[in-house]
């Protein structure tokens, strides 16, 4: 009985190797090399082809290679009955804090504003403001949101954030429910989006989102490209309402050579690597999750169907 990997951005040998460090006898194929389908037990995948999974007739466990599942979800053959799991990963969840402060406080003292200054040679000091009057707002408040906000509220921004069902989290106002967004909006300067990509947060930052944010707020997206509505991001920022964007994620990626944001002046992008799932890291996991399919068990991180995350 075999594991079928699949991923056009993260190295077969690599995870072979970390799995089979942990189960020396795991057999490991790499798509499409399937071999007899009826064998292939387990899938470690990211951005699965559609229909790949349903010609796998006696899987028992989906495992993304990500925090994410919308490339799962994705599939409109994915077979319902197969349990899939999410990965939860300190090393991948550190990442992701480590990259959203970067971009909070690289707009928090205004680091665009200086190298503007740098390419015309000027020196032009400006005090920035008190960190606790920067409003920071969380969309997302699982385990990397939650991460977030702590870190950041650890600096001493205002931090506030966003979730469906209320969350207590020490120094962090919450705000809960599609009723409670737009005050959550309202007093948030620089907004973060680390929400799931479903049915209910598609295109959640559009046009109407985006004019109840404060004046010359900012918005920094590591959740998926599908959250943005593109066009109404860029009328936003051209008509003054937003002072500008710090994108990992992108509707199409990579993104298309002719795409607006690549040379957008107040548009700060790089090609999703907030967070990188590490093998070594990730590994034990994926393995305890095969154990426990095998076992008959629910896998850890189990995704509810339902919620789509
Ligand atoms: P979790 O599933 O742990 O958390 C999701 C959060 O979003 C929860 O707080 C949830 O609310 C909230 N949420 C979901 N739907 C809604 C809604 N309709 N309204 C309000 N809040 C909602 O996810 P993670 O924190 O692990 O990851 C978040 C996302 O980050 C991933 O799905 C992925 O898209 C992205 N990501 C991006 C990476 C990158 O490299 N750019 C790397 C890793 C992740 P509640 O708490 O009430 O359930
Ligand atoms: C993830 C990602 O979901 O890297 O883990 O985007």
């Amino acid at each position: 009985m075999a594991l079928l990997f699949m991923s056009d951005s993260d190295d077969p040998k690599v995870w072979a190797e970390a799995l089979r460090a942990l189960e020396p006898g795991l057999e490991v194929r790499v798509w499409p090399d399937v071999g007899v389908a009826e064998e292939i037990e387990f899938a470690l995948v990211w951005l699965p082809p559609p229909g790949m999974l349903a010609g796998l007739p006696k899987l028992k466990l989906i495992q993304s290679l990500g925090a994410g599942i919308d490339h799962i979800f994705s599939d409109p053959e994915l077979p319902r009955d197969v349990p899939v799991a999410r990965l939860v990963d300190d090393d991948l969840t550190r990442q992701m804090v480590e990259y959203v402060t970067l971009a909070v406080l690289s707009r928090h003292r205004r680091i665009d504003r200086y190298r503007a200054l740098q390419a015309e040679r000027r020196w032009r000091p400006s005090r920035p403001v008190p960190m606790s009057a920067s409003r920071v707002g969380v969309l997302g408040l699982g385990v990397i949101g939650a991460a977030a906000a702590t870190a950041l509220a650890g600096l001493g921004f205002a931090v506030a954030g966003w979730s469906r069902a209320p969350r207590q989290i020490d120094g962090v106002e919450n705000f809960a429910g599609a009723e409670r967004l737009d005050a959550f909006l309202a007093r948030s300067d620089i907004l973060v989006c680390l929400l799931p990509l479903t049915p209910e947060t598609e295109g959640v930052l559009n046009a109407r989102t985006l004019g109840a944010l404060p004046k010359g707020a900012y918005v920094v997206n590591v959740g998926r490209g599908g959250h943005v509505v593109e066009a109404d991001l860029i009328d936003a920022i051209d008509g003054g309402h937003l002072s500008g964007a710090w994108l990992d994620v992108f509707r199409s990626e990579p993104l298309p050579s002719d795409h607006p944001f690549w040379s957008h002046p107040s548009v700060t992008m790089t090609p999703h690597i907030s967070g990188l799932t590490e093998p070594v890291s990730a590994a034990a996991q994926v393995i305890e999750n095969i154990r426990r399919a095998r076992r008959g068990q629910l896998p850890l991180h189990r995704v509810d169907l339902s919620a789509g995350y």
